[in-house]
């Protein structure tokens, strides 16, 4: 046999290639882009499918605490396999380090925890306590472990870095080729804005929007575009949510500046209006920074389609609608006590395909590059993010004409709600393999579970 496995007759689409052609697959990797194949033990027939590099999901809270001390309700299984059945072969989620923890004990923990996984994963290193050591010790021992960016907070008390620190992270980091990402907002608006709505009486989940204003985002947007051009390092901006912090970004990169971004799903589905759902299920849509309105998603599109983001993540941070989780300081918290994120793993292909492809704002082209292509070449994954002989067979088969309605069992998570709850979605993924070993076929989990493997990443190739 000359392949292990040939997948048919499927509609190829790369950032820079779009045709009709097989795929044939040789010991986990592309071996043959070509017409007509034969000779394999197994054949997927993709006719009237398109076959797309698997997505890679790259900001994905999975097994670890927040900045507030909650788990997440998503494990390494149950976080990939969501993952999977959303089109992803890989992803990175966050290794948390815990103030006065040391950068090998949060590799450690982090290994035993992704050990279940079964898509290929890596980590962004999140830094709260940038000591001594682990500037000059930790930071290389993780580089040379192959986990090449770093994260900050600007804001949240258990794990902010004040801007000086932030300049030694980043200074660090760009010494090694390593990307550091960042929770822009400025802390000290929202914890006056948190006052002021306390005193008001404000406490009810809708206010959570109002808590954490578009100018504290933008604020702490170009604050840290700024640092990280002082120490001559590269940037990555999480979760843009603003009109200005995406003009920040579009500017920045026309100047040349080694800044990158993403926005979310969650910013284009939905608005603040949906934090004033009745009772307390405004709480599902609380997420920092906040939902925003139709305009800024208007603008946000744009942005997506104009390349100012590099990819569209899900900032998948499961808490579940109870105690456990979004719920754990009471039925009735404030919103400041209420855990922060929206679970969105499994739904960011499908509605970035569904909303941005089949609704006619982005190009599958675009896509692909949103899905995987850019989050490879910015976080150093060069075996994958792309269809040539030679990577990792890491693919992603989809179904464009399948129409469906979005459910809580459809996304394979540990979640007991999904804020996608009954929009209708155009376009599927039905089949992804990683490495060559199918981790879903139509629709069905085949992956064992551990059957990722660590991702020993590179460091960004960058502009001399
Ligand atoms: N920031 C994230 O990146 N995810 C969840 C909540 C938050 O504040
Ligand atoms: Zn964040
Ligand atoms: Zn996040």
């Amino acid at each position: 046999m000359t392949f292990d496995t040939i997948i048919r007759g499927g509609e190829i689409c790369t950032t820079t290639l779009r045709t009709r052609a097989d795929i044939g697959i040789r010991e986990g990797r592309i071996a043959a882009i070509d017409d007509r194949l034969t000779g394999a033990e197994t054949v997927i027939d993709a006719t009237g499918h398109i076959v797309l590099p698997g997505g890679i999901e790259t900001h994905a809270h999975i097994a670890q605490e927040s900045a507030a001390g909650v788990m997440n309700a998503d494990d390494y299984f149950s976080g990939s396999v969501s993952a999977a059945f959303g089109g992803n072969s890989s992803f990175v989620p966050f290794a948390a380090q815990q103030r006065g923890q040391s950068v090998g004990s949060v590799l450690d923990t982090y290994g035993q925890r992704a050990a279940r996984s079964v898509i290929d994963y890596s980590w962004h290193l999140i830094i709260s306590d940038p000591t001594p050591e682990v500037l000059t010790s930790g930071l290389p021992m993780a580089f040379e472990r192959g986990v090449t960016s770093f994260k900050v907070f600007m804001t949240y008390d258990l794990v902010k870095v004040d801007d000086r620190q932030f300049l030694d992270i980043l200074t660090t980091a760009g010494a090694h080729g390593a990307v550091t990402m960042v929770h822009a907002e400025n802390d000290a608006m929202v914890r006056w804005m948190n006052e002021k709505l306390a005193k008001e009486g404000k406490t009810a989940p809708r206010y959570h929007a109002e808590s954490r204003p578009a100018l504290a985002e933008e604020e702490a947007i170009h604050r840290a575009v700024s640092l990280a051009k002082l120490a001559g390092a590269p940037l990555f901006v999480v979760h843009v949510s603003t009109p200005g912090g995406a003009a920040i970004i579009a500017r920045e990169k026309a100047a040349g500046t080694e800044v990158f971004a993403e926005t979310c799903p969650h910013y284009l589905a939905f608005t603040a209006e949906d934090l004033d759902r009745p009772g307390m299920e405004g709480a599902k849509f609380i997420c920092s920074p906040p939902l925003r309105d139709a305009a800024i998603q208007k603008v946000l599109w744009e942005n997506i389609a104009a390349g100012t983001f590099d990819c569209v993540s899900s900032d998948h941070a499961p808490y579940r609608f109870d105690e456990t989780g979004k719920f754990i300081n009471g039925a009735q918290a404030p919103y400041p006590a209420i855990a922060n994120g929206m679970p969105g793993i499994g739904m960011r292909l499908p509605w970035l395909f569904s909303e941005g492809v089949v609704a006619g704002r982005i190009s599958l082209q675009t896509f692909a590059g949103l899905s995987a292509t850019n989050a490879a070449r910015v976080f150093g994954l060069d075996t994958k993010g792309n269809l040539a002989p030679g990577l990792d067979a890491d693919i992603a088969i989809w179904d464009p004409e399948a129409r469906w309605h979005v459910t809580l069992e459809d996304q394979h998570d540990n979640m007991d709600y999904t804020p996608f709850e009954g929009m209708e979605i155009s376009g599927r993924p039905v089949t992804v393999l990683n490495r060559g070993l199918p981790v879903i076929r139509d629709r069905v989990l085949c992956a064992a579970e551990g059957q990722g493997r660590f991702i020993a990443r590179k460091p960004l190739a960058r502009a001399t």
